[in-house]
């Protein structure tokens, strides 16, 4: 049996590696094997696109850059990583997938949504999340939270980006109905509650939807 694709969305500081663990904890409590792993990287050069990705260059990084940088990253984790996992029935959970690029390089930059749609199939064809989780917060509060550390090269964009990717990620969670939207502005309990909550409704109805198959 094919393992299942979850992947973990918001912008910074709304507590993606915070909640990857209640992820990780939820299944662990459930017996299910699975892999974690990340985006950019999961493998050791697509961890090397993504410390090129996000170093804080000399020179202007061009925004078409940038795109094909997180889509080299993405084949090479699909090939070695993710896909070999999920036809082993491996579950995976993914911190960040395609929905980053729609709404970092999509929305963020302003890339058109068409040469990304272009590439998404190109690169993992059908291949999609089975449940994304999408972790919403207020550009304002995620600022606060992430006030006192180091910054990487994309965290020192400008409110307006973070603004456009927030739009960029509410667009992709009406559009799509595996993208389940989790309020990250609650007390830290209460959103590790409502994850804790989605991830056992997956499993229940993908033990529904394996009894079916059967
Ligand atoms: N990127 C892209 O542009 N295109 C793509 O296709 C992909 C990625 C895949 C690296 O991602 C960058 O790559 C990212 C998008 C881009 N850039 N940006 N900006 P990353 O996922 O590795 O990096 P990150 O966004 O900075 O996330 P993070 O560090 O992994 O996690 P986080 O969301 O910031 O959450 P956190 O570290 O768990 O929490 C932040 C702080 O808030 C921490 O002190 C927590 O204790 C606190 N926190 C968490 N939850 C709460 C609640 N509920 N209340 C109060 N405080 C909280």
């Amino acid at each position: 049996m094919r393992g299942q694709f979850i992947t973990l969305e918001g912008s910074e500081g709304a507590g993606k590696s915070t909640n990857v663990d209640s992820v990780c904890a939820t299944l662990d409590n459930a017996g299910i094997r699975y892999l974690r792993t990340r985006e950019p990287g999961g493998t050791p050069m697509a961890e090397a696109l993504r410390e090129s990705m996000l170093h804080k260059w000399e020179e202007q990084v061009d925004a078409l850059a940038e795109l094909l940088l997180v889509f080299a990253a993405r084949a090479q984790h699909l090939t070695n990583v993710i896909e070999p996992a999920l036809d082993r029935g491996q579950w995976v959970v993914c911190d960040r997938f395609t929905d980053a690029s729609f709404a970092y390089q999509g929305y963020g930059r302003q890339l058109d949504l068409e040469k990304l749609e272009t590439l998404e199939s190109w690169v993992h064809g059908s291949l999609q999340p089975d449940l994304s989780l999408y972790l919403d917060l207020e550009p304002d509060i995620a600022e606060a939270r992430i006030a006192e550390r180091e910054k990487d090269r994309m965290e020192e964009e400008q409110r307006a980006f973070f603004i456009r990717v927030r739009e960029g990620y509410l667009a992709r969670a009406k559009q799509f109905e595996r993208i389940v939207t989790i309020n990250a502005g609650q007390p830290l309990a209460a959103v590790q509650a409502d994850v804790c909550t989605a991830i056992n409704r997956f499993i229940e109805d993908s033990t529904v939807r394996a009894g079916r198959d059967v």
